[in-house]
């Protein structure tokens, strides 16, 4: 089926519901028929992006190799789904300037840090309290909140299965148009 590419950006804190939306949302558009591919932050850093950290260079570095893949993979025709904190605005800007008007959303996973400090799945939020990791988003490392997302989620509660619907349906109606 024809498809419009499309770079679908999820920013926002460790425990904000990022990858979880962004499966729901590749998932869901499997099995309309899209061609999707779900690059996560935290994946890529196992494979390509293994030499880099945390720290402000690295994460830079880490953004920029994901948004550099994302445009190859639009460039080939799909529909990515980029999921990584992404915790700098310039950086996000970079990457969306890479892709062609329309081809870029920034998709704003908002939670309060108390919230994902609470669910901390993988006790995260506990090490950088207890000062066992350093350069913590959100802990000891900044996050700048889009301003002026293409979307904003906010996924305070058990949202992330309405979430995803919710842009489903917008991005289809932008595949469409
Ligand atoms: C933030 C960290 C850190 C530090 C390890 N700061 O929630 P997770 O566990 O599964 O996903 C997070 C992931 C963040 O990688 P990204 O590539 O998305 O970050 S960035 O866009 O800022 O480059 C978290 C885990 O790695 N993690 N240490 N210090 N998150």
């Amino acid at each position: 089926k024809g498809q419009h590419p499309l770079c679908l950006w999820f920013t926002g804190l460790s425990g904000a519901g990022k990858s979880t939306v962004a499966n729901l949302v590749e998932r869901k558009l499997h099995v309309l028929g899209y061609h999707t591919y779900l690059l996560d932050g935290d994946n890529v850093r196992h494979g390509i992006n293994k030499d880099l950290g945390f720290t402000p260079e690295d994460r830079v570095e880490n953004i920029r190799r994901i948004a550099e893949v994302a445009h190859l993979m639009v460039d080939a025709g799909l529909i990515v789904l980029v999921s990584a904190i992404s915790p700098y605005r310039s950086e996000r800007r970079s990457a969306c300037e890479l892709f062609a008007k329309g081809e870029f959303l920034e998709v704003f996973v908002d939670a309060p840090l108390e919230v994902c400090e609470q669910r901390d799945p993988k006790g995260l939020y506990q090490k950088a309290r207890d000062a066992k990791i350093r350069n913590f988003t959100g802990i000891d490392a900044p996050y700048e909140r889009p301003e002026a997302p293409d979307v904003h989620l906010l996924n305070t509660g058990k949202r992330a299965e309405q979430l995803a619907e919710q842009l489903v349906e917008q991005v289809i109606g932008l595949l469409r148009s």
